[in-house]
Protein backbone atom coordinates (compact mmCIF):
# COMPACT_ATOMS: atom_id res chain seq x y z
CA UNK A 1 0.00 0.00 0.00
CA UNK A 2 1.14 3.31 -1.23
CA UNK A 3 0.14 6.38 0.84
CA UNK A 4 0.16 10.09 -1.06
CA UNK A 5 -0.33 13.43 -0.41
CA UNK A 6 -2.58 14.29 -3.19
CA UNK A 7 -5.12 16.86 -4.34
CA UNK A 8 -8.45 16.71 -3.30
CA UNK A 9 -10.23 14.74 -5.96
CA UNK A 10 -12.39 17.51 -6.46
CA UNK A 11 -10.44 19.20 -8.92
CA UNK A 12 -11.76 22.15 -7.85
CA UNK A 13 -10.60 22.09 -4.25
CA UNK A 14 -6.66 23.10 -3.11
CA UNK A 15 -7.08 21.01 -0.58
CA UNK A 16 -3.93 18.33 0.14
CA UNK A 17 -5.38 14.95 2.06
CA UNK A 18 -3.61 11.92 2.67
CA UNK A 19 -5.14 8.66 0.57
CA UNK A 20 -4.08 5.54 0.31
CA UNK A 21 -3.41 3.63 -3.26
CA UNK A 22 -3.53 0.28 -2.52
CA UNK A 23 -2.13 -1.39 -6.06
CA UNK A 24 -2.50 -5.21 -4.44
CA UNK A 25 -6.31 -5.68 -5.17
CA UNK A 26 -7.73 -7.16 -8.40
CA UNK A 27 -11.08 -6.96 -9.63
CA UNK A 28 -13.16 -10.10 -10.43
CA UNK A 29 -12.61 -11.21 -14.17
CA UNK A 30 -15.80 -12.78 -15.46
CA UNK A 31 -15.33 -15.02 -18.77
CA UNK A 32 -18.36 -14.68 -20.44
CA UNK A 33 -17.47 -17.46 -22.37
CA UNK A 34 -17.86 -19.99 -19.48
CA UNK A 35 -21.61 -19.07 -19.41
CA UNK A 36 -22.35 -20.85 -22.24
CA UNK A 37 -21.55 -24.13 -20.11
CA UNK A 38 -22.11 -22.99 -16.94
CA UNK A 39 -25.04 -20.23 -16.95
CA UNK A 40 -25.46 -20.19 -12.98
CA UNK A 41 -21.64 -20.03 -12.06
CA UNK A 42 -21.14 -17.10 -14.27
CA UNK A 43 -24.49 -15.47 -12.94
CA UNK A 44 -23.63 -15.93 -9.28
CA UNK A 45 -19.76 -14.78 -9.94
CA UNK A 46 -21.57 -11.37 -11.24
CA UNK A 47 -24.17 -11.02 -8.35
CA UNK A 48 -20.96 -11.57 -5.94
CA UNK A 49 -18.37 -9.00 -7.89
CA UNK A 50 -21.48 -6.21 -7.80
CA UNK A 51 -21.89 -6.97 -4.07
CA UNK A 52 -18.49 -6.78 -3.18
CA UNK A 53 -16.78 -4.56 -5.39
CA UNK A 54 -19.28 -3.11 -7.66
CA UNK A 55 -16.71 -3.60 -10.46
CA UNK A 56 -15.67 -6.56 -12.57
CA UNK A 57 -14.13 -6.79 -15.70
CA UNK A 58 -15.49 -8.98 -18.66
CA UNK A 59 -13.27 -11.04 -21.00
CA UNK A 60 -14.60 -12.95 -24.12
CA UNK A 61 -17.56 -10.81 -24.00
CA UNK A 62 -18.71 -10.96 -27.67
CA UNK A 63 -18.52 -7.28 -29.05
CA UNK A 64 -16.58 -8.33 -32.60
CA UNK A 65 -13.31 -6.46 -32.59
CA UNK A 66 -14.00 -4.80 -35.97
CA UNK A 67 -17.02 -2.70 -34.20
CA UNK A 68 -14.02 -1.88 -31.38
CA UNK A 69 -11.57 -0.64 -33.61
CA UNK A 70 -13.85 1.60 -35.92
CA UNK A 71 -15.01 3.65 -32.81
CA UNK A 72 -11.74 3.97 -31.29
CA UNK A 73 -10.87 5.25 -34.45
CA UNK A 74 -13.98 8.43 -35.12
CA UNK A 75 -12.49 8.83 -31.28
CA UNK A 76 -9.10 9.36 -32.11
CA UNK A 77 -10.40 11.11 -35.05
CA UNK A 78 -12.69 13.52 -33.43
CA UNK A 79 -10.04 14.67 -30.38
CA UNK A 80 -7.25 15.12 -33.24
CA UNK A 81 -9.61 18.29 -34.59
CA UNK A 82 -8.29 21.54 -33.48
CA UNK A 83 -10.03 23.49 -30.40
CA UNK A 84 -11.81 25.60 -33.08
CA UNK A 85 -13.77 22.58 -34.34
CA UNK A 86 -14.34 20.40 -31.76
CA UNK A 87 -16.00 23.39 -29.88
CA UNK A 88 -18.52 24.20 -32.39
CA UNK A 89 -20.18 20.72 -31.33
CA UNK A 90 -20.60 22.15 -27.53
CA UNK A 91 -21.16 23.14 -24.62
CA UNK A 92 -22.29 19.92 -23.11
CA UNK A 93 -25.34 21.01 -22.25
CA UNK A 94 -25.71 18.03 -21.20
CA UNK A 95 -25.22 16.33 -24.59
CA UNK A 96 -22.18 17.10 -27.22
CA UNK A 97 -18.70 18.66 -26.42
CA UNK A 98 -16.87 19.93 -23.69
CA UNK A 99 -13.26 20.62 -22.30
CA UNK A 100 -12.42 20.94 -18.76
CA UNK A 101 -16.10 21.62 -17.51
CA UNK A 102 -18.40 18.65 -16.10
CA UNK A 103 -21.83 18.87 -15.82
CA UNK A 104 -23.45 22.08 -15.10
CA UNK A 105 -22.44 23.09 -11.76
CA UNK A 106 -18.87 23.88 -12.30
CA UNK A 107 -16.98 20.79 -11.81
CA UNK A 108 -13.86 21.02 -13.82
CA UNK A 109 -11.14 17.92 -14.94
CA UNK A 110 -8.54 17.61 -17.09
CA UNK A 111 -10.39 15.81 -19.55
CA UNK A 112 -12.43 16.85 -23.26
CA UNK A 113 -15.22 14.46 -24.02
CA UNK A 114 -17.68 14.02 -26.33
CA UNK A 115 -21.36 13.18 -24.89
CA UNK A 116 -23.80 11.34 -27.37
CA UNK A 117 -27.56 10.70 -26.71
CA UNK A 118 -27.98 6.46 -28.16
CA UNK A 119 -31.52 7.12 -29.13
CA UNK A 120 -31.47 10.10 -31.23
CA UNK A 121 -30.34 8.58 -34.71
CA UNK A 122 -30.04 12.18 -35.93
CA UNK A 123 -27.99 13.70 -33.19
CA UNK A 124 -24.89 12.75 -33.72
CA UNK A 125 -24.04 13.80 -37.70
CA UNK A 126 -23.32 16.58 -37.43
CA UNK A 127 -20.11 17.51 -39.89
CA UNK A 128 -18.47 18.89 -37.02
CA UNK A 129 -18.05 15.78 -35.57
CA UNK A 130 -17.01 13.95 -38.44
CA UNK A 131 -15.90 15.08 -41.92
CA UNK A 132 -17.76 11.54 -42.84
CA UNK A 133 -21.13 12.20 -40.39
CA UNK A 134 -22.64 8.85 -41.91
CA UNK A 135 -20.04 7.12 -40.99
CA UNK A 136 -19.59 8.42 -38.13
CA UNK A 137 -23.73 7.70 -37.45
CA UNK A 138 -22.94 4.31 -38.70
CA UNK A 139 -20.08 3.63 -36.38
CA UNK A 140 -21.53 4.80 -33.41
CA UNK A 141 -24.64 3.03 -33.61
CA UNK A 142 -22.28 -0.38 -34.50
CA UNK A 143 -21.16 0.20 -31.08
CA UNK A 144 -23.85 1.25 -29.49
CA UNK A 145 -25.75 -1.80 -30.26
CA UNK A 146 -23.15 -4.11 -29.51
CA UNK A 147 -22.37 -3.10 -26.35
CA UNK A 148 -26.19 -3.11 -25.48
CA UNK A 149 -26.44 -6.73 -26.27
CA UNK A 150 -23.45 -7.08 -24.06
CA UNK A 151 -24.76 -4.74 -21.06
CA UNK A 152 -28.20 -6.77 -21.45
CA UNK A 153 -25.95 -10.11 -21.68
CA UNK A 154 -24.71 -9.43 -17.91
CA UNK A 155 -28.36 -8.14 -16.66
CA UNK A 156 -29.49 -11.32 -17.92
CA UNK A 157 -27.43 -12.81 -15.80
CA UNK A 158 -27.47 -10.50 -12.73
CA UNK A 159 -31.36 -11.34 -13.10
CA UNK A 160 -30.99 -15.17 -12.99
CA UNK A 161 -28.94 -14.77 -9.72
CA UNK A 162 -30.85 -12.49 -7.91
CA UNK A 163 -33.80 -14.55 -9.13
CA UNK A 164 -35.82 -11.70 -11.18
CA UNK A 165 -38.04 -12.41 -14.28
CA UNK A 166 -36.65 -13.31 -17.56
CA UNK A 167 -35.47 -9.79 -19.28
CA UNK A 168 -36.85 -7.71 -16.53
CA UNK A 169 -33.55 -5.71 -16.26
CA UNK A 170 -32.36 -5.81 -19.81
CA UNK A 171 -35.49 -4.58 -20.87
CA UNK A 172 -35.55 -1.54 -19.29
CA UNK A 173 -32.30 -0.83 -22.02
CA UNK A 174 -33.85 -2.75 -24.73
CA UNK A 175 -36.83 -0.41 -24.37
CA UNK A 176 -36.82 2.01 -27.93
CA UNK A 177 -36.58 5.07 -25.35
CA UNK A 178 -34.01 4.00 -23.59
CA UNK A 179 -32.00 7.06 -22.10
CA UNK A 180 -28.72 5.15 -22.42
CA UNK A 181 -25.25 7.72 -23.04
CA UNK A 182 -22.52 7.01 -25.05
CA UNK A 183 -19.41 9.15 -23.63
CA UNK A 184 -16.15 9.83 -25.61
CA UNK A 185 -13.33 10.39 -22.89
CA UNK A 186 -9.73 11.92 -24.13
CA UNK A 187 -7.22 12.76 -21.27
CA UNK A 188 -4.13 14.42 -22.63
CA UNK A 189 -1.24 13.41 -20.94
CA UNK A 190 -0.18 15.95 -18.57
CA UNK A 191 3.72 17.08 -19.12
CA UNK A 192 3.74 19.21 -15.94
CA UNK A 193 3.01 15.83 -13.78
CA UNK A 194 6.83 15.44 -12.92
CA UNK A 195 6.33 13.46 -9.49
CA UNK A 196 4.22 10.15 -10.38
CA UNK A 197 2.31 10.81 -7.08
CA UNK A 198 1.40 14.15 -7.49
CA UNK A 199 -1.62 13.25 -9.94
CA UNK A 200 -3.93 15.39 -11.27
CA UNK A 201 -7.41 14.38 -11.40
CA UNK A 202 -8.90 14.19 -14.98
CA UNK A 203 -12.52 13.01 -13.60
CA UNK A 204 -13.03 13.44 -10.36
CA UNK A 205 -14.62 11.05 -7.77
CA UNK A 206 -18.15 10.21 -8.09
CA UNK A 207 -20.47 7.30 -8.67
CA UNK A 208 -22.11 6.75 -12.42
CA UNK A 209 -26.22 7.04 -11.80
CA UNK A 210 -27.65 4.81 -14.68
CA UNK A 211 -28.16 0.97 -14.02
CA UNK A 212 -24.69 -0.39 -15.45
CA UNK A 213 -21.35 1.37 -17.05
CA UNK A 214 -19.56 -0.79 -19.69
CA UNK A 215 -15.72 0.89 -20.05
CA UNK A 216 -13.19 0.51 -22.31
CA UNK A 217 -10.12 2.47 -22.45
CA UNK A 218 -6.52 2.25 -24.88
CA UNK A 219 -4.79 0.59 -22.89
CA UNK A 220 -3.29 3.96 -20.64
CA UNK A 221 -4.13 3.59 -16.42
CA UNK A 222 -5.80 6.17 -14.83
CA UNK A 223 -9.25 4.68 -13.33
CA UNK A 224 -9.35 4.35 -9.74
CA UNK A 225 -12.34 2.91 -7.79
CA UNK A 226 -12.81 3.74 -4.07
CA UNK A 227 -13.66 1.10 -1.89
CA UNK A 228 -13.33 2.76 1.18
CA UNK A 229 -12.82 6.60 2.04
CA UNK A 230 -9.76 7.57 1.15
CA UNK A 231 -8.07 4.23 -0.47
CA UNK A 232 -7.98 3.72 -3.84
CA UNK A 233 -7.70 0.84 -6.12
CA UNK A 234 -5.94 1.40 -9.48
CA UNK A 235 -7.93 -0.56 -11.81
CA UNK A 236 -5.38 -1.76 -14.60
CA UNK A 237 -7.06 -2.14 -17.94
CA UNK A 238 -6.64 -5.59 -18.70
CA UNK A 239 -4.06 -7.31 -21.68
CA UNK A 240 -7.21 -8.87 -23.08
CA UNK A 241 -9.11 -6.00 -24.36
CA UNK A 242 -11.88 -6.79 -21.85
CA UNK A 243 -14.35 -4.06 -20.84
CA UNK A 244 -14.59 -2.68 -16.89
CA UNK A 245 -18.34 -2.97 -15.73
CA UNK A 246 -19.75 -1.48 -12.83
CA UNK A 247 -23.12 -1.05 -10.69
CA UNK A 248 -25.10 2.38 -11.33
CA UNK A 249 -27.10 4.33 -8.76
CA UNK A 250 -30.03 2.94 -10.24
CA UNK A 251 -29.28 -0.54 -9.71
CA UNK A 252 -28.12 0.15 -6.12
CA UNK A 253 -31.93 1.31 -5.75
CA UNK A 254 -33.19 -1.89 -7.58
CA UNK A 255 -31.28 -4.35 -5.22
CA UNK A 256 -31.95 -1.93 -1.94
CA UNK A 257 -28.54 -1.78 -1.30
CA UNK A 258 -27.27 -5.73 -1.83
CA UNK A 259 -25.45 -4.13 -4.83
CA UNK A 260 -22.52 -1.37 -4.24
CA UNK A 261 -22.06 1.70 -6.59
CA UNK A 262 -18.65 2.81 -5.75
CA UNK A 263 -17.30 6.05 -6.28
CA UNK A 264 -14.51 6.05 -8.89
CA UNK A 265 -12.30 8.83 -10.76
CA UNK A 266 -9.83 9.04 -13.30
CA UNK A 267 -5.87 10.53 -12.59
CA UNK A 268 -4.08 11.62 -14.84
CA UNK A 269 -0.31 10.86 -14.23
CA UNK A 270 0.78 9.67 -17.41
CA UNK A 271 2.90 10.52 -19.86
CA UNK A 272 0.37 8.91 -22.56
CA UNK A 273 -2.93 10.39 -23.42
CA UNK A 274 -5.56 8.12 -21.70
CA UNK A 275 -8.89 7.46 -24.28
CA UNK A 276 -11.62 5.77 -23.04
CA UNK A 277 -14.95 4.89 -24.32
CA UNK A 278 -17.94 4.56 -21.80
CA UNK A 279 -21.50 3.61 -22.43
CA UNK A 280 -23.94 4.00 -19.77
CA UNK A 281 -27.32 1.92 -19.85
CA UNK A 282 -29.89 3.47 -18.22
CA UNK A 283 -33.90 3.06 -18.53
CA UNK A 284 -36.06 5.76 -20.42
CA UNK A 285 -37.08 8.68 -18.42
CA UNK A 286 -40.39 7.75 -17.45
CA UNK A 287 -39.47 4.50 -15.74
CA UNK A 288 -39.85 3.82 -12.49
CA UNK A 289 -36.92 2.93 -9.99
CA UNK A 290 -37.70 0.76 -6.78
CA UNK A 291 -36.84 -2.04 -4.92
CA UNK A 292 -37.37 -5.00 -7.41
CA UNK A 293 -35.68 -7.67 -5.49
CA UNK A 294 -38.08 -11.11 -4.82
CA UNK A 295 -40.25 -10.21 -1.85
CA UNK A 296 -38.06 -13.47 0.52
CA UNK A 297 -35.13 -10.70 -0.24
CA UNK A 298 -36.95 -7.10 -0.34
CA UNK A 299 -36.45 -6.60 3.48
CA UNK A 300 -37.66 -2.79 4.37
CA UNK A 301 -37.29 -0.43 1.34
CA UNK A 302 -34.08 1.93 2.17
CA UNK A 303 -35.20 4.28 -1.16
CA UNK A 304 -38.53 5.82 -2.26
CA UNK A 305 -39.68 5.26 -5.37
CA UNK A 306 -38.74 7.51 -8.34
CA UNK A 307 -38.60 8.04 -11.88
CA UNK A 308 -35.37 7.57 -13.95
CA UNK A 309 -36.06 11.37 -15.22
CA UNK A 310 -36.77 12.54 -11.61
CA UNK A 311 -32.97 11.16 -10.60
CA UNK A 312 -31.55 12.26 -13.57
CA UNK A 313 -32.92 15.94 -13.18
CA UNK A 314 -31.02 15.49 -9.32
CA UNK A 315 -27.66 14.86 -10.49
CA UNK A 316 -27.73 17.79 -13.01
CA UNK A 317 -28.58 19.57 -10.04
CA UNK A 318 -26.09 18.17 -7.60
CA UNK A 319 -22.27 18.45 -7.83
CA UNK A 320 -20.13 15.79 -9.27
CA UNK A 321 -18.76 14.07 -6.13
CA UNK A 322 -21.96 14.20 -4.54
CA UNK A 323 -23.61 11.37 -2.53
CA UNK A 324 -27.03 12.29 -5.25
CA UNK A 325 -29.20 9.15 -3.86
CA UNK A 326 -29.58 10.71 -0.03
CA UNK A 327 -32.30 13.12 -1.35
CA UNK A 328 -33.96 9.85 -2.52
CA UNK A 329 -33.74 7.72 1.37
CA UNK A 330 -36.74 7.23 3.49
CA UNK A 331 -36.04 9.22 6.73
C1 LIG B 1 -21.28 10.75 -14.31
C2 LIG B 1 -21.50 9.59 -15.26
C3 LIG B 1 -21.63 10.02 -16.73
O1 LIG B 1 -20.33 10.35 -17.24
C4 LIG B 1 -22.56 11.24 -16.88
C5 LIG B 1 -21.93 12.38 -16.07
C6 LIG B 1 -22.63 13.74 -16.13
C7 LIG B 1 -21.96 14.67 -17.15
O2 LIG B 1 -20.75 14.63 -17.33
O3 LIG B 1 -22.70 15.45 -17.77
C8 LIG B 1 -22.58 14.30 -14.68
C9 LIG B 1 -22.09 13.12 -13.80
C10 LIG B 1 -22.22 11.90 -14.67
C11 LIG B 1 -22.90 12.97 -12.49
C12 LIG B 1 -23.30 14.33 -11.82
C13 LIG B 1 -23.57 15.43 -12.84
C14 LIG B 1 -23.92 14.80 -14.18
C15 LIG B 1 -21.70 15.51 -14.45
C16 LIG B 1 -22.25 16.06 -13.18
C17 LIG B 1 -21.62 16.96 -12.44
C18 LIG B 1 -22.83 11.55 -18.35
C19 LIG B 1 -23.79 11.04 -16.08
O4 LIG B 1 -24.85 10.59 -16.47
O5 LIG B 1 -23.59 11.47 -14.79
Amino acid sequence: MVIVAAANANANANVLKMEKIRDDIQLPIIDLLSSKSNRSQVSKQIVKACEEYGFFKVINHGVPQEIITQMEEEAHNFFSKPGSEKERAGPANPYGYGCKNIGLKGDMGEVEYLLLQTNSPFINSKYYISQDPNKFRCRVNGYVEAVRELACEVLDLIGEGLGLGLGFLSELIRDVQSDSVLRLNHYPACCDVIDKSASKIGFGEHTDPQILTLLRSNGVEGLQISLEEGVWVPVNPHPDSGFCVNVGDVLKVMTNERFVSVKHRVVVNSYKARTSIAYFAAPPLHATITNCLPDKDKGNPIYTSFTWGDYKKATYTCRLGDTRLNHFKFH
